[in-house]
């Protein structure tokens, strides 16, 4: 029961409150708790929380602004086409078993029984259309098979109005309302649907069954279904057959006459829909038939007609219906939004033993339905709706995205992993054996060019340009690459992984390895096993930044130490020097306001603790004596020139620099600690041989 406070009971409220918004009766029977997505109980779903009886509603109150709040996003976008639908639970029951020609395992036994969702729909119209148009109607089912789902999202016509995917968005465009007036609803009697048809000749055959009684159908029970597509059944062999989907209403087939549909239309909008509502309520639930066309190369290549075509179908007369299941629909769903709404067909959910083909309509198609579901459902996480959710296990590594409400544990988001080998739970794995595999193709017809999941052998040498790599360094570079990898491996906790990457680099570089090894003071693994030799490969100069030469000055940054009573002459001349050279002068100097020079005044670019040596590629300065001396006391100016020194910069010096800060700092000269007067030159140059007397490198 909701917790209530004396005043929450209504106290010191007027006592008629509850009355009013209830029509006079206080009792509701019934039910749990009325609360806020948040779990807090709710004391009146009646009326909103004023500043007095008359007064205005206060934004204090939470629990309308939820209410209203969720309410204003209650709908999410219709079905691009197929908006109109509704949908049953079910089960599939397969009769005759098929193992010779599929490895799939709802056709593995008779009497298996898989779990289905199935929706029907009308094409063309919105959402809120009627069902009795003259359309074509889906008919989608989405088997929860033990090995996944398979959505097997079809038609109740056997052919389709175009041949490849890339028409489609014109098709829909010509048959939805027209696009300057919004109408026709739910309807192809008009210009743009006949113009287009009538330059797609492609279309006609397909036209023949929408002017057919198949596109009145008297209820969804008596439709045959059609998955259309010409697809592939694969056996545990690996043997593809050709197949075509049927269903067959048990109900049998039976449409409407126009007028009927035109008068329903008027009297009952949703005539379809009740029908299907009404049969599962009272218990006559609807079955069809599963029936397969299966049909080898040979048969598809005596036809007169692709069977990569959709807009052909193979006359039974020629390769007849073996019916190997029924489908059976006997629970409407709890509710139509989470369910109905929200269920996402995707053709390209087949399982182990059912494989595509070449037809390009199909191939399309595997793109279209994945990429609408986003825009459809809002996430990527759509799959993690109920209705969509396999019903088998499932596990992978996709992770995160909008609304994700899986809390996978531990860090294993990767593979290849071993942290099995440090006590982790490792995460899923592939299956090569019992994993779906694509039907490989022969080479040999033009259905079934050769599909792999394969690196060639071309690619299979993974060191030799490693090796030439740390061959092309220079040695103050590999230094460099020796000491990045004891660093990075130093943060690596996992053991037999550093242990690992050793063995690793012992295929790049012996010398290297080693290094590696006893910055670690590890020892030195075994090689790893290469598959391809390594070779030794020419170095090449082009992979060392140091080889390069040293850069131009231009685009580089030279901070400028100054302080009260400095040379502004000697400055300017740094300055111009450095902006000569196409570089960019910073002034640093302790305090940032006008400062007193000898020759004038300055303001800084920068304060001197704010603006450390790192953020410039070389730096100098021009200083009096007693400011060097001031300075050599400063923490932030020491730090100023052995930053510089310690990463090999050149360092500009003044005489009084020298005396009081370098000197002290035992920063002697070499190439790059010049007197200012040799500064710009040198300037853009790092300085590497001073590295080693400054920094302990592997
Ligand atoms: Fe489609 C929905 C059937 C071609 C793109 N299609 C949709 C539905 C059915 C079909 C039954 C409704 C599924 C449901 O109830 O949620 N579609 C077909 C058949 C086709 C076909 C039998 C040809 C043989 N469709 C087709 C092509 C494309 C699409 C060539 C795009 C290139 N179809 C879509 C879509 C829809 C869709 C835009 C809208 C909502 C959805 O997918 O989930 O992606």
């Amino acid at each position: 029961m909701p917790k209530t406070t004396k005043q929450a009971k209504g106290s010191k409220a007027p006592a008629s409150r509850n009355t009013i918004g209830k029509g006079g009766d206080t009792h509701q029977a019934g039910g749990p708790p009325l609360t806020t997505n948040f779990g807090v109980p709710i004391s009146d779903n009646q009326n909103s929380l004023k500043a007095g009886a008359r007064g205005p509603v206060l934004l204090e109150d939470f629990h309308l602004r939820e209410k209203i709040f969720h309410f204003d996003h209650e709908r999410i976008p219709e079905r691009i086409v197929h908006a109109r639908g509704s949908g049953a639970h079910g089960f599939f029951e397969c009769t005759d078993p098929i193992p010779d020609l599929s490895r799939a395992s709802l056709f593995a036994e008779k009497g298996k029984r898989t779990p289905v969702f199935t929706r029907f729909s009308t094409v063309a119209g919105s959402k809120g259309s009627k069902d009795t148009p003259r359309d074509v109607r889906g008919f989608a089912v989405k088997f929860y098979t033990d090995e996944g789902n398979w959505d097997l999202v079809g038609n109740n016509m056997p052919v389709f109005f175009i041949q490849d995917a890339i028409k489609f968005p014109d098709l829909v465009h010509a048959v939805k309302p027209e696009a300057d007036r919004m109408f026709p609803q739910a309807a192809s009697a008009h210009d743009t649907f006949w113009d287009f048809v009538s330059l797609m000749p492609e279309s006609t055959h397909m036209l023949t069954w929408l002017m057919s009684d198949f596109a009145l159908p008297r209820s969804f029970r008596t439709m045959q279904g059609f998955g259309v597509h010409t697809f592939r059944l694969v056996n545990e062999a690996g043997e593809s057959t050709f197949v075509k989907f049927h269903w067959r209403p048990r109900q049998g087939t039976q449409s409407t006459t126009w007028d009927e549909a035109v008068k329903i239309s008027g009297a009952d909008p949703d005539f379809l829909r009740r029908d299907l509502w009404e049969a599962i309520q009272k218990g006559d639930f609807p079955e069809w038939d599963f029936a397969i066309q299966a049909f080898d190369l040979d048969t598809a290549r005596s036809l007169p007609f692709d069977v990569l075509d959709a807009s052909k179908l193979i006359p039974e007369e020629i390769v007849p219906l073996r019916v190997i299941g029924r489908m059976v629909l006997d629970r409407w769903p709890d509710n139509f939004f989470a369910e109905t709404e929200q269920v996402a067909f995707l053709p390209h959910n087949v399982v182990p033993g059912i494989d595509f083909t070449n037809d390009p309509l199909l191939q399309g198609r595997l793109f279209s339905y994945l990429d609408t579901q986003k825009s459809r459902l809002g996430t990527t996480n759509f799959f993690q709706i109920p209705v969509n959710q396999p019903k088998c296990p499932f596990a992978n590594l996709n992770r995160d995205g909008t609304m994700q409400m899986a809390v996978p544990k531990g860090r294993a988001n990767y593979e290849p992993n071993s942290l099995d080998q440090a006590g982790e739970e490792p995460g899923p794995r592939e299956d090569p054996v019992n994993g779906f595999t694509s039907f490989r193709g022969s080479g040999e017809d033009n259905d079934a060019s050769e599909k792999l999941r394969v690196r060639p052998e071309s690619f299979a040498d993974h060191f030799s340009q490693a090796r030439m790599m740390f061959a092309s360094q220079t040695s103050i570079e590999q230094a460099h690459m020796a000491s990045a990898f004891v660093f990075e491996l130093s943060k690596v906790e996992l053991e037999h992984v550093r242990t690992r990457m050793l063995s690793q680099l012992r295929n790049v570089d012996e010398g290297l390895a080693k290094r590696v090894a006893d910055g670690l003071a590890m020892p030195l693994p075994k090689a790893a096993a290469a598959v391809a030799p390594t070779l030794d490969l020419d170095a090449s100069d082009k992979l060392s930044i140091v080889k390069q030469g040293d850069p131009p000055m231009k685009g580089r940054k030279v901070g400028i130490l100054f302080d009260e009573g400095s040379d502004k002459a000697a400055l300017d001349k740094l300055g111009k020097a450095v902006i000569d050279a196409g570089g960019t002068p910073f002034f640093v100097a302790p305090k940032v306001g006008e400062l007193k020079l000898k020759g004038g005044t300055m303001k800084a670019d920068g304060q001197l603790a704010g603006s450390p040596s790192v953020l410039f590629d070389a730096v100098a300065c021009a200083i009096m004596p007693d400011q060097a001396k001031k300075l050599s006391t400063d923490g932030a100016a020491l730090q100023w020139f052995m930053d510089a020194h310690g990463h090999a910069k050149t360092i500009g010096y003044c005489p009084a620099t020298k005396e009081f800060i370098l000197d002290k700092l035992g920063i002697e000269p070499d190439s790059g600690v010049i007197p200012n007067a040799e500064f710009p030159n040198v300037a853009p140059a790092r300085h590497w041989e001073r590295e080693p007397k400054v920094r302990m490198l592997a």
